[in-house]
């Protein structure tokens, strides 16, 4: 059985001294605030409301933790690139963004969500620069592909690959909707796999979706020591 059957919302957090302890594994769920994140979230785990879905950009404010049963856990960020938030709440978003995202143990991996519209913002672009040098697994969603058409799909599709394999060839990425399900099958077997070997940490189960979109070009990718502790990540308003 999948592990996103029976998802509960297990803590929400917005202060680093309300993290839980750093047990088991963690996925987070980064990206541009309405992007999608907390509808991939509820879609992966066959919820309807599990995390909060709004048309309304920046929503999710704080670390939201769901818990898939046996210390696993996928975590809604808040997301960046939205405008509307005064300085000092920003501040406080980007510390604990920032400490989370580089120095929790537990944290296995990150689900990066593009809006499949709008890839690789300049925003994007630098979460993608400063994960990196902490070596652990990054998976890109283009998100709301329902919103094109097949062709474009696969256009966006090849762009994206093409960028991260010339600049983060550690990074896979796929199409996905919320809306149509399209890629949901694919997202969940590499998740399940990052939850497998985020208890073996010694090896990574990477699926790369090839430009068919299809569940061809699986491969295993060796996951180093994480290492960063660098600058900040993009916040919300820049
Ligand atoms: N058509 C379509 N709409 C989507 C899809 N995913 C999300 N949406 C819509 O996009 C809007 C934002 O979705 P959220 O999941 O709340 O986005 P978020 O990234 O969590 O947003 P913040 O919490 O504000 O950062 C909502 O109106 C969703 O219904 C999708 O795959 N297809
Ligand atoms: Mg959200």
């Amino acid at each position: 059985m999948s592990v996103f059957q029976n998802a509960t919302f297990y803590t929400t957090v917005s202060e680093l001294r309300d993290l839980p302890p750093p047990v088991g594994v963690e996925i987070a769920f980064a990206g541009r605030s309405n992007a999608g994140k907390s509808s991939a979230i509820n879609t992966l785990a066959n919820r309807n409301r599990l995390a909060f879905v709004s048309k309304t950009p920046g929503r999710t404010q704080h670390l939201n933790f769901f818990q898939l049963g046996n210390n696993r856990f996928l975590v809604d960020l808040p997301g960046y690139g939205y405008a509307k938030v005064p300085a000092e709440v920003r501040q406080h978003w980007e510390r604990l963004l920032s400490t989370y995202l580089q120095t929790r143990q537990s944290l296995h991996g990150m689900v990066l969500i593009m809006d499949a519209r709008h890839p690789l913002t300049p925003l994007d672009r630098q979460m993608l620069a400063w994960f990196a040098p902490t070596k652990k697994a990054v998976h890109v969603l283009l998100t709301k592909s329902d919103k094109l058409t097949r062709q474009q799909g696969q256009k966006v599709l090849k762009t994206v690959l093409g960028f991260l394999r010339e600049s983060y060839p550690q990074c896979s990425v796929q199409l996905f909707s919320s809306t149509s399900r399209e890629g949901v099958e694919e997202a969940s077997a590499l998740l399940d796999a990052w939850f497998g070997s985020g208890i073996d940490l010694d090896t990574d189960m990477i699926r790369e979706a090839g430009a068919s979109g299809s569940d061809k070009g699986t491969r295993e990718m060796r996951r180093k020591t994480p290492n960063a502790r660098n600058k900040k990540p993009p916040v919300k308003g820049e």
